[in-house]
């Protein structure tokens, strides 16, 4: 791997002869997902928009599942003319962005390198507290001080305003997004008015998602979620704890121009859980009046929190679309409901899913093994209780403690073991062992493929490692044969062709403003049809 140059906050580009500098903007692969290609990346396209509400020009490198993307990366700076290189990471992306980056600094010294993003924001929000307890030299810091060895720039939390404080020539180290008293922390109100994401420069159609033969994309309605769930990253991080609203209305003009523009009628709502906004039932009663305006019928997907879930908000969402109801009921053993601190016990789980199916809403059962105090027992359970409820479909992950985690942040070095930390959960004292584990260079603790493509990196004091992937395993197998629940298909990875000499394809780069000057010539977003796709992962 080439050694990185040392970063320096000051590099920039000059801006081209009279505008503004122009600045690219990098979605990296996530070779760890079973098919790339499903939903865009929503947060670094937020941030081209505020670039182009303000007239910088932004290139944008759309590298998901893309194989060689290290060709059609160096391919593109070899001749780009950007100020700066924005990339975007969450962790388990995050050894691909190291090579990126690395890659970059190999073939482009000069150019200014920003990351922003989840991994970024986790790392940040950690090593606040590390600095709160006096710990210095923790794990946080040492994941942070990986990252400044790489980037001029780092931007944690939101990155509409971030993105043109890290552009400044005396730009610091760390811009934070994340402080609600910093001025570059979205209150409702700027969130109502930012622009959508600049889904123009992503070639949307190579993204398939389709909600009962409808084609889909996603949307964000509302950023943040309270409450505090020991394995969910961003508890002690603002941008991802405080609830940002923006008016029903600006959903749904998103989702109007979505549907115009694009053609869609599917529409998957990323908020971290629907129903944790009090204005979710006027949200389906609009989305509700608008199809009956448009003469359309919409399908819709969204994540909602089951002791949250009402009567009325069933209605509403079978009215306005819902045919499946997405749920993280996490557990099944009430022991491991408390320890994951979800503040949903069995009860209200049972009651979600009658709830559901009451209304003729399917449920997609999300669960998680690898918790404080996980058991043979309370891992079976889990099985039992899927199959009890006859959910109509489910995933079961294993836990990975990130950066950013109560699971991570609380933890302490294990008594005896080297290279492993403890988290005790407070109320129980039921205990979660993790391996320490270099982000940079691991991806395997987070591997798409369900059918046998697990590794944990967490133990508990009935089970080891290896055995809990072998009852996450045992869980999959058993449910799904007894509910007849197929495995997910395999997808397919994009290969770049640059022997061809052609310009990167449109899938990859789209540019979008011209430069005032000619410089990267319209060849590089002329579309090309020479790639290859291999079969990537089979289920
Ligand atoms: C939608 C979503 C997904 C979707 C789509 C992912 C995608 N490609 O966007 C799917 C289902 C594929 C997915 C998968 C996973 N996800 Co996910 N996902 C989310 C979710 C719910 C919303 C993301 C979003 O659009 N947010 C809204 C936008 C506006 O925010 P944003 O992306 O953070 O971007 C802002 C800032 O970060 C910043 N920013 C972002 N990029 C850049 C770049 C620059 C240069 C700058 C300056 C700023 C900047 O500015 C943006 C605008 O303010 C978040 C939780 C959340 N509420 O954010 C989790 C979350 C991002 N996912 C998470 C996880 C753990 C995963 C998985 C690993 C699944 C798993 N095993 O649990 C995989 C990994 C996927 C991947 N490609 O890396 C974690 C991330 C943890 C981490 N340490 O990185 C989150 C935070 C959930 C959580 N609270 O724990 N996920
Ligand atoms: S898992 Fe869901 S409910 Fe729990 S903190 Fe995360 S987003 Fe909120």
């Amino acid at each position: 791997m080439p050694v990185a140059t040392s970063p320096r906050s000051d590099r920039v580009a000059p801006p081209a002869p009279g505008g503004l500098p122009s600045v690219c903007l990098v979605t990296p692969p996530s070779a760890f997902l079973l098919d790339e290609r499903v939903f865009v990346s929503l947060g670094i396209l937020k941030v081209a928009a505020s670039l182009e509400e303000r007239g910088h020009k932004v290139n944008f490198l759309d590298l998901s599942g893309i194989e060689n993307y290290l060709d059609a990366l160096a391919d593109y700076v070899a001749s780009c003319r950007d100020a700066a290189i924005g990339i975007t990471a969450t962790t388990p992306q995050l050894p691909a962005v190291i090579k990126i980056a690395d890659r970059l600094r190999e073939v482009r010294p000069d150019l200014k390198l920003i990351l922003g993003g989840p991994h970024v924001t986790l790392v940040y929000s950690a090593v606040k507290l590390e600095r709160a307890k006096g710990a210095l030299a923790g794990r946080a810091h040492r994941a942070a001080a990986q990252l400044e060895q790489r980037f001029d720039v780092l931007c944690s939390g939101d990155g509409e305003k971030a993105i043109f404080e890290a552009l400044r020539p005396d730009a610091p180290k760390l811009v934070d997004g994340d402080d609600p008293k910093g001025g570059l922390f979205l209150s409702d109100d700027m969130f109502t008015h930012s622009p959508f994401p600049a889904r123009h420069l992503v070639d949307l159609k190579t993204y398939k998602y389709s909600i009962d033969g409808h084609s889909a994309t996603s949307l964000i309605g509302q950023l943040g979620c309270p409450f505090n769930c020991g394995f969910c990253g961003g508890r002690n991080s603002k941008s991802l704890r405080l609830i940002r609203k923006r008016s029903v209305a600006s959903i749904l003009a998103e989702v109007e121009v979505l549907h115009r523009n694009h053609g869609y009628t599917g529409f998957m709502f990323y908020d971290d859980e629907l129903n944790v906004s009090k204005s979710m039932v006027d949200l389906m009663n609009g989305l509700t009046d608008m199809q009956s305006r448009l003469g359309v019928g919409f399908r819709l997907r969204g994540f909602v929190k089951a002791e949250l879930f009402t009567e009325e908000q069933a209605i509403a969402m079978r009215r306005a679309g819902f045919r499946w109801l997405l749920c993280g009921y996490e557990a099944a053993h009430p022991r491991i409901l408390t320890n994951i601190n979800k503040k949903a016990s069995r009860e209200d789980n049972d009651r979600c899913v009658d709830l559901a199916k009451k209304h003729d809403l399917k449920v997609k059962a999300l669960m998680s093994v690898g918790h404080p105090g996980e058991s043979e027992e309370t891992i079976g359970v889990i099985s039992d209780w899927l199959i009890a409820k006859q959910v109509e479909d489910f995933d079961c992950t294993i836990i990975t403690t990130y950066p950013g985690t109560p699971y991570y942040d609380l933890a302490v070095p294990h008594q005896t073991q080297p290279n492993v930390w403890t988290y005790t959960q407070p109320t129980t004292g039921d205990r979660l062992h993790a391996y320490e584990v270099d982000y940079t260079t691991e991806a395997n603790y987070y591997k798409g493929d369900p059918d046998g493509g697990y590794q944990a990196f967490v133990f508990t004091d009935h089970l080891s490692a290896k055995r809990i992937v072998e009852l996450r395993d045992q869980v999959e197998r058993e449910v799904r044969s007894k509910l007849n629940i197929p495995f997910n298909p395999g997808a397919v990875a994009l290969r770049y062709e640059h022997s061809m000499g052609q310009g990167l394809p449109d899938f990859i780069h789209r540019a979008g403003q011209e430069e005032t000057t000619s410089g990267l010539g319209s060849a590089r977003v002329t579309p090309c049809t020479t790639y290859r796709s291999r079969t990537a992962l089979s289920a």
